[in-house]
């Protein structure tokens, strides 16, 4: 039996990362995947970014803010509520070592497991969007049907699609299966969350886990932070919001 854990969005909540990644090397992942959104929003983008890239069992794919770090758009308003004094901080703490990191991840990555094909990616992509130049994704669904992901992800041909963006985790069966994992800690719930696909040769399951975070130290952290305050209020307090 194989393991692939997968996260997503982790959002510069250090707290949050090393709680999920000590519940999953107790599981004894064979590798982990984080599907994009390594920084933004939380106080540590730096040292989660440090975490991942020091990690030779990760893959990371490309999120929409960590494209927005690779081109240095500090002042992009494109689906985010994050302002601007936020994300300068945010890229001003990196270097050019980790952007040039940043901007190898992959846009997706794919898996045989048990004999069907799996499709990761952070969400789905806008076929004629060139990455660098047009933003690659596809419009966010915020109330997802079937018929929706059937539509955006009508490229992509695999057995399941697991993908983060939105945070908030779904299981929807369309033409095939759509999981979005959910964000790690960026979340009003003080837990940090992954999803785990066990395989062998001839099948495949997928359950959600979770464990406990410190989410008072990621608040105490915020609170000092430039825009902190609203940060933590927008993204990790609200509840049932839009
Ligand atoms: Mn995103």
């Amino acid at each position: 039996m194989k393991r692939i854990g997968v996260i997503t969005d982790i959002h510069g909540n250090e707290e949050a990362l090393i709680a999920v990644l000590k519940m999953l090397d107790e599981y004894k992942c064979d590798e982990i995947l984080h599907l994009g959104d390594v920084v933004d929003i939380g106080p540590d983008s730096r040292r989660c970014l440090e975490i991942l890239l020091d990690r030779s069992d990760v893959t990371c794919l490309l999120g929409n803010h960590d494209r927005d770090f690779v081109l240095d758009h500090a002042d992009i308003r494109q689906n985010s509520h994050v302002p601007f004094e936020h994300k300068r901080a945010v890229f001003d703490s990196m270097t050019e070592d980790m952007r040039r990191a940043v901007k190898e991840f992959p846009l997706h990555t794919e898996r045989i497991c048990g004999g069907r094909k799996l499709f990761f990616c952070h969400y789905a992509l806008d076929p004629q969007a060139d990455t660098w130049r047009q933003f690659p994704f596809m419009p966010l669904q915020i109330h997802p049907t079937a018929e929706d992901f059937d539509e955006i992800f009508s490229e992509v041909e695999a057995d399941a699609v697991f993908f983060g963006h939105k945070h908030e985790p779904c299981d929807i069966e369309g033409r095939r299966l759509y999981v979005d994992v959910g964000s790690v800690g960026c979340h009003p719930e003080p837990y940090a969350r992954a999803v785990l696909i066990e395989y062998d040769d001839a099948h495949w399951s997928y359950r959600r886990i979770q464990t406990p975070y410190c989410a008072q130290a990621l608040r105490d952290k915020m609170h000092v932070y430039p825009g902190g305050d609203a940060l933590f209020d927008y993204y990790f307090l609200r509840k049932n919001a839009e």
